[in-house]
């Protein structure tokens, strides 16, 4: 029998959209643009019917780059309307420092000083924008921030105008007043050669040498890590160990090639699955924010088509993974694979070292060949899950 299909999303869901996604006119490295520019008061529109809570901008995406000052006043106030009108909220606002091609060596780490003071500038000004509409987030990608070739920039040293820049732009926001984080997105590569903090894994490390780590935290893209090989559930529950999942990039990718920007869950579905799963039992409680990129194949009809594509595929999901989540036979599973045993500390309450060193039974008499030897059974928890996934059971 079939499943109920769930209804349709609300702002309660929390799903947010770049301008810069349904807004894509599909130009790629190969061929021009396949479909029309939107006005950002469209995009706001549409996404708003579609049940979407709000969306997210690079500066440059509302004012196009060299307005002036009356022009950059008559942009602001139509999105200002049109947000109004709808009640779509602007969680989270973010740079262009990579368009232009003042910044094709990079813009925090640009090798030129001058170029680096000229991005300190447009974030500072975007700062405050992002501050008057009410955004919490501001993003940064620094898709620029590399090299093609290791003889072209010292690391290390591109490293210190990174952090000098983050402590510089912290310092900003905390003078100012205003409420707003931080979040690092990492990427590996593309546009450049290669990306400074190409992973969740380096920009939580560099994190920590901040001067205001706790107003810094990530922006993981689900394909940016899998472009790398890694396992986005595991990178995002990291994060969210480290307390530094500020905001996340949903999106689809298969495999390690150029970076795809599918539909959410068009990519490793169950590694999707599982990321619904762990976001809706960990409590993040941020946006579920669409990075995509509606194909190039794709009318402006596919565009909407797509867009809601992202927002009915996480419901879903959701779905299933609470589903997977209340099965007993999944509870089950659960139990036979020893899943709760982990959340028992190693050693006991109140145990010593020299209370372990004194324990035979964990060590003299523990039968390793007997522990060695007991299954896991997690490929019938797997099955399971597939099962969900499927709609199976
Ligand atoms: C760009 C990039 C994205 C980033 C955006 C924020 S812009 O489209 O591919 O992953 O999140 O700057
Ligand atoms: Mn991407
Ligand atoms: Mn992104």
């Amino acid at each position: 029998m079939p499943k109920p299909t769930p209804s349709s999303p609300t702002p309660t869901d929390k799903f947010t959209f770049g301008l810069w996604t349904v807004g894509w006119q599909a130009r790629d490295p190969f061929g021009d643009a396949t479909r029309p520019a939107l006005d950002p008061v469209e995009i706001v529109t549409r996404l708003a019917e579609l049940g979407a809570y709000g969306v997210t901008f690079h500066d440059d995406d509302l004012i196009p780059f060299g307005s002036d000052d009356k022009a950059r006043q008559q942009h602001i106030r139509r999105f200002q309307d049109a947000l109004a009108r709808t009640g779509m909220k602007v969680p989270m606002a973010t740079t262009n420092l990579f368009t232009h091609p003042v910044f094709k060596d990079g813009a925090f780490t640009s090798n030129d000083r001058d170029i680096r003071r000229f991005a300190l500038r447009k974030v500072m000004r975007n700062l405050d924008l992002a501050a008057e509409l009410g955004a919490s987030t501001y993003v940064f990608w620094g898709g620029r921030e590399g090299a093609e070739y290791d003889g072209a920039k010292d690391v290390r040293v591109a490293l210190d105008r990174f952090r000098e820049a983050m402590n510089t732009l912290t310092s900003y926001c905390k003078d100012r007043g205003y409420r707003l984080r931080f979040a690092l997105e990492p990427k590996p590569n593309e546009p450049r050669g290669d990306i400074l903090l190409p992973t969740i894994g380096h920009a939580l490390a560099f994190i920590g040498t901040l001067q205001h780590p706790e107003m810094v935290g990530l922006n993981p893209e689900v394909g940016h890590e899998q472009m790398a090989g890694l396992n986005f559930v595991h990178g995002i529950a990291q994060a969210l160990w480290h307390g530094k999942l500020f905001h996340i990039d949903l999106n689809g990718q298969r495999g390690i090639k150029y970076d795809q920007d599918l539909v959410f869950g068009h990519g490793d579905l169950l590694n999707a699955f599982f990321l619904v799963d762990l976001l809706e039992n960990a409590g993040y409680d941020g946006p579920r924010h669409f990075d995509y990129k509606p194909s190039r194949t794709e009318d402006i009809t596919g565009v909407w088509a797509s867009a809601a594509a992202n927002m009915r595929t996480y419901r879903l999901l959701r779905d299933r993974a609470a589903a997977y989540r209340a099965d007993p036979e999944v509870q089950q599973a659960m139990a036979a694979a020893r899943i709760g045993q982990l959340a028992e500390p190693t050693l006991g309450k109140g145990e010593s070292i020299a209370d372990l060193l004194r324990d035979r039974s964990a060590f003299e008499s523990f039968d390793a060949n007997a522990a060695g030897a007991r299954g896991s059974h997690y490929v019938r928890l797997n099955q399971l899950a597939v099962e969900h996934l499927l709609g199976a059971r």
